[in-house]
C-alpha cells in the first residue's frame, strides 16, 4: 500500500537529531574500539557492502587510507564471494569491514564467510541491527540504531553509518572527534535555508538526465546520490569522478541535464571550471561545496570552517530531497521504490565456501 513517501521524508529530515544520537552512541565505546584497534593492527583493510552500503564503502576507504595511512580498498561483497583472488591480496592480515544497513544481506554474510575460509584476520561491521546475522558473525560491531528506517532507500542509515566510519578512522588516526559534532547544527541550517531549492529543482520534470559529479571522498556520495535519484524517481542518473566527465559523458550535457557537482575544498579550482564549460554546453548546473560557488547556476555552501573528511555526510542530504521531491512531482511513492526489496535474499548455497 503507498505510504505516499511519508517515511522517506521523515526520515530525511530526521538525520541531523539521528547523527547526534549515533556518535553519542560511539563516543561511549570509543576506548574498547581503540584498544580492539590497536590489537588487530592490519596491513591493509577492505571495506564491502551492497548498492548504497557499497557505496558507502567507497566514501569509508577513501577516508580510512588518508586519515590513517593504512591502504584501504572498498568491493561490492559479491566481488569478494566471486572474484576472490583478485580482490583479496594478504587476508591473514587484513580486517574486513562489512557495511549493511540490515545485516542480513545474503552477498555481505557470504562475503564474510569467504573473507574467514580465506583466513581472514579479522571481521567488524557497520550496521543498524545488532540482533541480525552480521553482528553474529563479526568480531566487533558499530552500531546505527537510532537510524533504522520504515523505507526501502537507504537515506539516515546510511549517513549515520557513514558518521560511524568517519568516527572510527579519526579515532584509531588519534584525531579528535568532537568536530563531527557541529555537523548536526550545519546540516540543520542547510536543511532550513536551501528547502524552497530542493522543492523547486525536484519538481524541474523538464530535466531528463542527472548527472552527480564528486571525486576523492565525494565520489561514493556522488555514487548514493546517483543511486537515491534511480531508485526514488526513476530517473536516469550517472554518476562520475569530477574530471572523468570530460572524457565521453559530456556528450550527455545539454539543456535537458541537471550536472550536480560534489565539489571538494582540495580540488575546487578545477571542479568549478568542469562545471563552467557544462553551463556553456546548456545544462543546469547545481554545486554543493564547503564554502559557496560563483560557477553553477544553483548552488549551497555549507560555509563552516572544518577538515575536508568531516564534509562528505553533509553533501547527501540535499541530494536526498531533490530525489525524494522529483518522486512526488512525478506521482511515485519514494517509500516503496519500482521492483525493489529492503534487503536482497539469494540461496547461501548457491556461493560455495571453499
Ligand atoms: C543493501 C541494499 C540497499 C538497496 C536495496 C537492497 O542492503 O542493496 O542498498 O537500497 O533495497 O539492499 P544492506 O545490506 O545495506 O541492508
Amino acid at each position: 500500500m503507498s505510504s505516499n513517501g511519508q517515511h522517506t521524508l521523515t526520515e530525511i529530515m530526521s538525520q541531523p537529531s539521528i547523527w547526534k544520537d549515533v556518535l553519542q552512541s560511539f563516543g561511549s565505546n570509543q576506548t574498547g574500539i581503540l584498544n580492539s584497534w590497536n590489537q588487530l593492527s592490519p596491513s591493509d583493510v577492505l571495506f564491502v557492502g551492497c548498492g548504497s552500503t557499497h557505496y558507502l564503502s567507497q566514501t569509508a576507504a577513501a577516508l580510512f587510507q588518508s586519515l590513517t595511512g593504512v591502504p584501504s580498498r572498498a568491493f561490492p561483497s559479491s566481488e569478494v564471494l566471486l572474484f576472490p583472488s583478485q580482490v583479496l591480496s594478504n587476508p591473514r592480515e587484513t580486517l574486513l569491514v562489512a557495511i549493511s544497513r540490515s545485516g542480513t544481506t545474503t552477498e555481505t554474510l557470504q562475503a564474510v564467510n569467504k573473507f574467514r575460509a580465506e583466513g581472514g584476520r579479522a571481521v567488524w561491521a557497520i550496521t543498524c541491527y545488532p540482533d541480525h546475522d552480521l553482528v553474529q558473525i563479526s568480531d566487533l560491531a558499530l552500531l546505527a540504531e537510532a537510524a533504522h528506517e520504515k523505507s526501502v532507500a537507504q537515506t539516515r542509515s546510511f549517513s549515520s553509518m557513514l558518521l560511524l566510519a568517519k568516527a572510527l578512522a579519526a579515532t584509531v588516526s588519534g584525531i579528535e572527534i568532537s568536530s563531527l559534532d557541529s555537523l548536526p547544527i550545519v546540516l540543520r541550517q542547510v536543511l532550513e535555508n536551501a528547502g524552497d531549492l530542493f522543492v523547486s529543482l525536484g519538481q524541474r520534470l523538464d530535466l531528463q538526465r542527472m548527472f552527480f559529479l564528486g571525486s576523492g571522498f565525494q565520489y561514493g556520495i556522488a555514487n548514493e546520490a546517483m543511486l537515491k535519484m534511480k531508485e526514488m524517481s526513476l530517473t536516469n542518473s550517472e554518476a562520475f569522478h569530477f574530471l572523468e566527465f570530460r572524457h565521453g559523458p559530456m556528450s550527455m550535457a545539454n539543456e535537458e541535464a541537471l550536472v550536480v557537482g560534489l565539489l571538494s575544498e582540495e580540488a575546487q579550482a578545477h571542479e568549478e571550471q568542469v562545471l563552467a564549460e557544462m553551463v556553456s554546453l546548456g545544462a543546469e548546473t547545481f554545486g554543493l561545496n564547503t564554502r559557496s560557488n560563483s560557477c553553477c547556476h544553483y548552488q549551497v555552501g555549507f560555509n563552516v570552517n572544518l577538515p575536508p573528511w568531516v564534509f562528505p555526510a553533509l553533501y547527501l542530504p540535499p541530494l536526498q530531497l531533490i530525489a525524494y521531491y522529483r518522486a512526488i512531482s512525478k506521482g511515485l511513492d519514494p517509500d516503496n521504490p519500482r521492483n525493489l526489496e529492503a534487503v536482497v535474499s539469494l540461496d547461501p548455497a548457491a556461493f560455495a565456501i571453499a
